[in-house]
């Protein structure tokens, strides 16, 4: 679905980040629900290295990435956003109670129990690489990664997705695992490596990359003229 800067639905993203954060900022989620779900999107683009203008602390209390507004709400958080666009999306959200309930313990367990040790992890390893207190905890910070991941091949065994089919906490898990793409964490289990490809081949996610990646390269090119 292209983005359409006329479209009722309007995201907020950055123009600018570092290479190695491209392709992970968050808003990525939100784009790729949106594919999932069909609903054409707008972005408000933030200079991520410049004080966030006033009025958007009323989109997003903290200044971050993304927000989200339509017809009838805005909102903040992007596991939040991914399970707002999935109320209309049965490919996100299946509409048997018990389906949609195991979806939204899924998105959950991605953002609560797996997203903050990878977190800590790439806190690490991007930002404090040759600190003495980083040296000293990361191998405790990678272990507590390996245990999380090591429970969700287990989980997974043969299945393709969480719950046999995609939904909402495929999409997220898969972006979380996606930090981790500066290790081996993922490839070194073939099962997660083979789920999160999975996750990476659908065309949703592939058009949500293209745009994000264009909005860097735009941002990059405005900036250099
Ligand atoms: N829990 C929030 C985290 C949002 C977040 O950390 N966004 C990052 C970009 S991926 C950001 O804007 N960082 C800048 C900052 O924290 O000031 C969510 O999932 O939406």
């Amino acid at each position: 679905m292209p983005v359409d800067p006329n479209a009722p639905v309007r995201i907020s993203a950055y123009n600018w980040v570092p290479p190695f954060a491209r392709g992970l900022v968050r808003d990525l989620r939100v784009r790729w629900a949106l594919e999932e779900a069909g609903i054409p999107y707008a972005v408000r683009k933030l200079d991520a290295r410049a004080e966030r203008p006033s009025d958007y602390f009323a989109e997003q209390p903290f200044g971050q990435v993304p927000s989200y507004r339509d017809e009838s709400i805005s909102l903040f958080e992007s596991g939040a956003i991914v399970i707002h666009i999935g109320e209309t999306c049965d490919t996100l959200l299946p509409s048997d109670a018990k389906g949609r309930g195991r979806a939204i313990s899924w998105a959950i367990a991605a953002l609560n129990s797996i997203e903050p040790s990878v977190m800590n992890l790439a806190t690490i390893d991007f930002f404090n690489p040759d600190a003495a207190w980083a040296r000293e905890s990361r191998p405790r910070v990678a272990a507590m990664v390996e245990s999380r991941l090591d429970r969700l091949v287990d989980h997974l065994e043969d299945r393709e997705w969480l719950e046999g089919r995609f939904t909402a906490g495929d999409l997220l898990m898969v972006t979380v695992l996606r930090a981790l793409k500066h290790t081996d964490l993922v490839e070194a289990r073939p099962t997660l490596a083979a789920y999160k490809k999975r996750g990476e081949e659908r065309p949703a996610f592939e058009r949500a990359l293209a745009a994000q990646l264009a909005d860097f390269e735009e941002g990059e090119a405005a900036a250099a003229a």
